[in-house]
This record gives C-alpha cells, structure tokens and sequence, in this order.
C-alpha cells in the first residue's frame, strides 16, 4: 500500500513538537528517533529526519510529500509547495535590528547601509518592495553578532522573547514578518496520497480543536438552568442531568480557551456552583 512521506526537523527547536503532534494524531513509530527515517505501525507514513533548511525543497522535488517546517523557511527557500495548514508552534518574528547607539527613524536610514541576514530572499524582496538600496551580507550563524564585529550596520534575524538582541546590544526596528510552524506539501501529490492527507488532517484538527476548548462541568439550580445555558455556547447544547440534591442539576458542555475566564465569571455570577474545567483530548466535531 501506498505510504506518505513527511519529512520533519531532525534535531531543533521544531523537532519534539513536530514528533509530539504526530504522536497525538496516534501515529505510533517503530525504529528510534537516532535514524533518518523511521516508520509509523499503524498508519502509511514515513518519517524523514532532515535539517530544516533543506525540507522545503525535499517537498518541492517530491522526495517527501509533506514537511513540518518554519514559514519563514518556507518563504526563503521556495514559492513551489502548497502550505496546508498553520500547526501554533514556533512562532517568532523576523525583524530587522540595529545597533543601539544607531539614530534610526525609518527605513530610509538603511539606505545604502550593510545587512547582514541567513534570509536573503525575504530580505532583498522585502528592501525591494520599499524602494531600499542596502548591501546584503549573508551570514549562516550568528548573525546578530555581526554589527558588533563591523560587519554590517544592521541585522535581520528571528527574534522571539528579542533577549538574544539585547544581549547583543541591538534594537528591533522593523518587523518583516510572523512565522510559525506550518504544514506543507508537494503540489503534485497522487489520488492515495491525497486521501492519507486527508485523513491526517481530520486527526490534526481533531487534535488542535481540543487544544483550544475545554470541557467543563457544573452545578446549577433549575430555575437558572435556560440563563446559563446561554452562557455556554457548546457543540450543539448542554447536557443536562438531574442531582440528587432537589432542585439542582449538572450542566455539561464545552468551552474556548479565549474566553474561558470570562464565561466562568458569567457563570458564578448567574449562580453555578461546583465549576469543573477539563481538558480535552481529541474532538471531532
Ligand atoms: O539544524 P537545523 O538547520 O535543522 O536548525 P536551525 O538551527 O536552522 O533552526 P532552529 O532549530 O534554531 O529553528 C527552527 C525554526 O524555529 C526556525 O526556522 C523558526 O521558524 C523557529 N523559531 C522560533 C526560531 C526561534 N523561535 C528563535 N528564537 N528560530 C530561531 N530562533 C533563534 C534566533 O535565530 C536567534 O538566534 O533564537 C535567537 C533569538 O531568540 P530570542 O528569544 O533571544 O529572541
Ligand atoms: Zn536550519
């Protein structure tokens, strides 16, 4: 039978939750992770361990069909694979720095200025796109250092908490962009691959939708059971059940994450008692 290959970041800051996810959508693997690939026991995929930089082009050729991978990875190093869906993980941004002491007021200041990047594509598209005219330098690790050395006047690196700037005495001025973890796949993918895709995704959104809602459980007197259940958006609705205590009920349904503590307020306020929040671990809806 026909198997899907994804190909998946070896050893790095995407790896273990890659693995993670793939483990929640009950894929199970045989051989270790030390190997360059391994197989899955219970459902048609393959496991290719690579290092980032090359898995969009590994998707791009077909040698994997999917890939787990950074946007920001993505947009630098092909336009020729189908993004499938954000995962949540990962996020960074990707800005442009500058030297503390550096009066910088806009883009315009880096006019003829040296960059110094391990993303010259999305650089120079983006100092294009602005009608900037700046001497790129690409550097493959520790770009940020390179200011500090004299070897360029700017930087344009991911930053996520932005302490690696700091420590490196450098200031964010531009955001270029927002990246996170994204599934990709190759454009050209045959009608059985197409449906293991498929089925992988129904488990993937299984798995993000319970991220991202709890199920909650809670007492409430019947004379308030129709007021709260407004409260509680839920699936369909509530499920109600009669206590032993006269004249209460148990209430259960389901809740988003975003507005979890609002709608706990509104609930005690409008006299549940005996709130219980769980998580959830799949939901399919
Ligand atoms: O070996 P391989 O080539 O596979 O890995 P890699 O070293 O190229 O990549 P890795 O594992 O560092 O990052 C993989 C992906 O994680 C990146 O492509 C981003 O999409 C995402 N990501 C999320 C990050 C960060 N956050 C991040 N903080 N990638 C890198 N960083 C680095 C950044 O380059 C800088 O050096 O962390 C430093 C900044 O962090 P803060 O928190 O100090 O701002
Ligand atoms: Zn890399």
């Amino acid at each position: 039978m026909e198997k899907i290959k994804i190909a998946i970041q070896k050893k790095g800051r995407l790896s273990e939750k890659s693995l993670a996810l793939l483990a929640e959508c009950g894929i199970r693997f045989e051989n270790g992770i030390g190997s360059l690939s391994v197989q899955a026991s219970n459902f048609p995929i393959e496991i290719l361990l690579l290092r980032d930089d090359d898995i969009p082009e590994y998707v791009q050729s077909g040698v994997a069909d999917l890939g787990i991978v950074g946007q920001n990875v993505v947009l630098e190093k092909t336009d020729n694979v189908k993004e499938i869906k954000l995962l949540g993980f990962g996020k960074c941004r990707f800005s442009l720095a500058v030297g503390k002491k550096f009066q910088y007021n806009s883009l315009k200041d880096l006019e003829g200025k040296q960059i110094a990047t391990s993303y010259p594509k999305i650089l120079s598209n983006y100092l294009k796109l602005n009608d900037i005219d700046a001497k790129i330098h690409i550097i493959s690790g520790s770009v940020e250092i390179a200011p500090s050395i004299g070897l360029a006047d700017a930087i344009c690196d991911i930053v996520s908490t932005g302490s690696t700037l700091l420590m490196n005495g450098l200031k964010e001025v531009e955001t270029i962009l927002h990246s996170q973890a994204v599934l990709i796949a190759n454009k050209n993918l045959n009608e059985d691959k197409k449906s293991i895709l498929a089925k992988l995704l129904f488990r993937l959104e299984a798995v993000q939708k319970a991220k991202n809602t709890k199920y909650i459980l809670l007492n409430v007197p019947n004379n308030k059971i129709s007021e709260i259940s407004k409260i509680l958006p839920g699936m369909k609705s509530p499920t109600i059940m009669p206590l032993q205590n006269e004249g209460w009920s148990s209430l259960h349904s389901v809740i988003e994450e975003n507005d979890f503590w609002e709608v706990i307020e509104k609930l005690q306020a409008a006299g549940a008692q005996g709130i219980l929040v769980m998580p959830i671990e799949k939901m399919i809806i």
